[in-house]
């Protein structure tokens, strides 16, 4: 630091260490497993390489937000920022600061330097000696340092190089570019790094760098407990064995005894010696736990969780203690042959399990703003909607520890993709080796979690391979560096350090059983739907054994556009509306699936709202065709549950953390009972569909309606529902139930009861949208104040279709939207405002549209 400091940053140190006198020293952990852990998050600058000034920094954190934080920049995703910030990832940056060491720490017989992120090319220099030289965003690093320390003063300077300048003369000299579908100078496939950062079809490229995870020194004496590995094994509802594997690494030989112990019942204490050797030991226990609470994932039972502590002894002297929060549960990947080729069917504590969920993209193109508060929310918004996977897909970031832990908290499973994405990678050893110790990294990382099911290799390569040109474009040495890494290295690494849990190379693959997309083995991303334009009832032709992606745009609502345009931006088609929309053909897909349905809308904010209707409406369409499938099918995640930032994409939920139609239709459509009506060939049919683990009794209304309110037909039964079933409870003859009635004005209501609880409902019409004669509702709305919340009940004379509540000003959360009001019946709605709103002031904010408002009167 002090050859490269300004006269700003000497006296920014001093200031540190003054303040330092005055009690301001290195932040310790604060609990006892981490006390010889001192963050070193406080006192950081930065500046771009060559300029004079520092400027302060946030660590964690990365260098796109601290611009915006000394008001260097502008705000990054308003209107077309992003184009004019690319030089940021074109150039280097340094990050400095300076610390206090007491001599506490340096009583320590070691103490390491810890980086748990670095983004990504980083020269590592402690008190002026080069200590670490980083390339990989996804690794951790530990650097024992204890000799370069001293008491008082010290200072830390790390050096970030572009990573799109480092990669470029390797890309120059390279004989064949590797394909990089979303990054248009293709850098990227030779960098690891977070591959949306250099741009997505629905992401920005904003190319970012910074210490973006926890940085601190770490002092222990003789021993500290690197990882602790559990695995439940032999579960059942008496008795669960559990293995542990704890890794030491230890100063020198010793004697040393490991106390495992819990405070959930049924754990007993166990206590274990060991004679250490000098370095790394990995220590076997075993433990069995009687009675377990099993995990389930949503919907199917509780998410019992049990933490294990770990104490290791030197001469019955306590010098380290880990913990550790895991849930007992078995877990398999059944892909048995059958009639239609071979499943692939998640199993969970013995209960075969239909996976309903989404794919999930990182909350934020700059990492460090995504904190609890918002992972909490997104994550039980997908939990409230009654899913029970999602996808960590493998274009963003292994997530952070708060993503797993709510996860196991939620019950919701995780597909977990390595982060490799639509590219092909390079093959040599230095490349090969960097990706092992970040697999090891992750793997080790996150195997306690219950959450993950299953380690997966890549996004879209295999399909990449099969049908992008891959294998005429690239060498022929190129199909070996893939399979050496997916096929390989990283089946090894996962059966090497968690082999509890299923690997499969890619997704979409079919394990090369056949090709990757195939109906019939493995899981598939079905796409003809959005990118070839096929009409939404492709969706009801496909028949695969797990659906890993299918998905459709839509627009954010108004308030989230206003947030990053200026009035006169507000047109789909203007300038920065265009650079809020990555896919190259995506408003005219839009326009062109909506005019198949719909009259153009009439203005900008009725395009946004229809633009969520036909989104929602297909993908119900395809998630319940799926779920009536069962068990020939048997997973439906959608392309995608959120946002990086404010954008025109497949999200169900906004970059503010606003539910889209999608996501309101997504309770309704993976309810854990459905009601499912289906038209096939002249007949209509009624399924039920039930995700539940024991038998169900219900009963179900079925009426043929005119639009006005009219029953023209009625019938109820009762229905049984089997544990994990779809099956048909109902059907008639179209043709025999719209006798003598105009099918452009009628629909069926279908409804499902279990005992008094309405549980599924759904509406059929025998006509197209556009054909469908729809008069102009009369809303009516009633408020009252609950407790915190407002309720609005909502009425109509004649159908309403796809009621949308919004408020003028006041932002919050209305418990449903977009929802069917059927002749002279009511829906009954929360409204949580986000501030203080009194009654009154909601009333006269609230405002109602049906779909025909969408459009100018006939
Ligand atoms: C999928 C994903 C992403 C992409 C999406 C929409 O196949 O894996 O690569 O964003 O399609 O095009």
């Amino acid at each position: 630091m002090a050859t490269t400091c300004s006269k700003w940053s000497v006296l920014f140190i001093s200031l540190v260490i003054s303040a330092s006198l005055s009690g301001v020293t290195l932040a310790r952990a604060g609990s006892e497993e981490d006390k010889g852990v001192h963050y070193l998050h406080q006192g950081w600058q930065f500046r771009k390489v060559g300029e004079q000034d520092w400027h302060p920094a946030t660590v964690p954190g990365c260098v796109h937000t601290d611009l915006l934080a000394c008001g260097l920049i502008g705000d990054p995703f308003y209107r077309d920022k992003e184009l004019k910030m690319q030089w940021i990832g074109e150039v280097d940056w340094e990050y400095a600061c300076s610390f206090v060491v007491d001599s506490a720490l340096l009583e320590s017989e070691r103490c390491d330097l810890v980086f748990e992120g670095l983004d990504t090319y980083a020269t590592v220099v402690l008190n002026g000696t080069k200590v670490l030289e980083a390339d990989n965003m996804f690794r951790h690093w530990r650097v024992p340092c204890k000799e370069l320390l001293h008491e008082g003063e010290n200072t830390l300077h790390v050096r970030f190089r572009s990573p799109i300048q480092e990669v470029m003369p390797r890309l120059k000299a390279a004989p064949a570019r590797l394909p990089a579908a979303n990054d248009p100078v293709g850098t990227s496939p030779y960098t690891r790094k977070a591959p949306y950062h250099y741009g997505w079809d629905w992401g920005p490229r904003l190319v970012t760098c910074g210490i973006w995870r926890p940085v601190y020194l770490e002092g222990w004496n003789g021993a500290r407990i690197a990882s602790l590995q559990l695995l439940p094994h032999k579960v059942s509802s008496k008795e669960a064995a559990l293995s542990a594997w704890v890794e030491v690494e230890s100063t020198g030989t010793a004697e040393a005894t490991l106390v495992l112990k819990s405070r959930d019942g049924g754990v007993p204490t166990i206590q274990k010696s060991f004679r250490l050797a000098q370095g790394d030991n990995v220590l076997p226990v075993e433990m069995k736990i009687a009675k377990p609470r099993l995990w389930w994932p949503n919907g199917l039972g509780e998410q019992a969780l049990y933490t294990i502590e770990v104490e290791l002894l030197r001469d019955a002297r306590l010098i380290a203690r880990k913990s550790c929060t895991t849930g007992i549960r078995s877990l398999e990947l059944r892909q048995l042959p059958d009639q239609w080729g071979k499943s692939f069917t998640f199993v969970v504590n013995g209960v075969p399990v239909f996976a309903k969920g989404g794919n999930w993209i990182p909350a934020d193109n700059f990492l460090n703003r995504v904190e609890g508060q918002r992972y909490r929310h997104l994550l039980t918004s997908c939990r409230d909607v009654g899913m029970n996977m999602l996808r960590v897909w493998g274009g963003g970031v292994y997530e952070d520890e708060t993503f797993y832990r709510l996860c196991d908290e939620l019950g919701l499973m995780v597909w977990q993709d390595f982060m490799f994405s639509c590219s092909q990678y390079p093959g040599d050893a230095a490349f090969l080796e960097n990706v092992r110790q970040e697999a090891i990294c992750q793997v080790k990382r996150l195997r306690h979690h219950p959450c993950i099911v299953l380690w997966c290799g890549n996004n879209e390569m295999e399909w990449g391979w099969h049908s992008w040109g891959w294998r005429e474009q690239l060498p022929a040495t190129a199909w070996a560096d893939y399979e050496a890494i997916f096929h390989k290295l990283l089946p090894e690494v996962c059966q090497q350090h968690d082999a509890s849990r299923p690997y499969w190379p890619s997704s979409p693959s079919s394990n090369l059983q056949a090709e990757p997309n195939s109906p019939n083995f493995g899981d598939m991303h079905y796409w003809g739907v959005w990118h070839a334009a096929a009409p939404f009832e492709e969706y009801q032709k496909q028949a695969p054994r797990f659906m890993s992606e299918y998905g459709f745009q839509s627009f954010p609502e108004l308030r989230t556009v206003e947030a990053f345009t200026l009035p006169e931006d507000r047109d789909i088609a203007s300038p920065v509306m265009m650079v809020h929309q990555k896919h190259p053909r995506g408003n005219q897909l839009i326009r062109e699936y909506l005019l198949r349905d719909y009259p153009p809308p009439k203005h900008f904010s009725a395009f946004l709202y229809v633009s969520q209707i036909l989104q929602a409406e297909g993908i119900k369409r395809g998630a319940e065709h799926l779920r009536r499938l069962m068990p020939r099918c048997m997973g439906s995640l959608y392309w995608q549950i959120d946002d990086c930032w404010p954008v025109a994409s497949w999200s169900s939920i906004d970059y503010f953390g606003r539910w889209k139609a999608l996501h309101y239709y997504a309770r309704r459509f993976y309810a854990q009972l459905l009601v499912s009506p289906s038209e096939e060939d002249g007949t209509l049919k009624i399924y039920v569909v039930s995700d539940k683990k024991r038998q169900s009794r219900a009963t179900l209304a079925v009426r043929l309606m005119d639009v006005a309110g009219k029953v023209l037909f009625s019938d109820a039964r009762k229905v049984i529902a089997q544990p994990q079933s779809s099956k048909v409870v109902w059907q008639a003859p179209v043709s025999e139930l719209l006798s003598g009635h105009d099918p452009k004005g009628v629909f069926l209501h279908c409804a499902l009861v279990e005992g008094e609880q309405p549980v599924s409902s759904n509406l059929h019409f025998f006509v197209p949208p556009k054909e469908r004669k729809l008069p102009r509702p009369q809303l009516s709305l009633r408020c009252e104040e609950g407790d915190q919340h407002f309720i609005v009940l909502v009425g109509s004379d004649v159908l309403a279709r796809h009621v949308y509540l919004s408020t003028a000003e006041a932002d919050g959360f209305f418990s449903d939207n977009f929802f069917d009001v059927l002749p002279g019946e009511t829906v009954r709605v929360s409204f949580t405002p986000r501030g203080p709103l009194g009654l009154e002031e909601f009333k006269q904010q609230l405002r109602a549209v049906s779909l025909v408002d969408a459009f100018e009167a006939e």
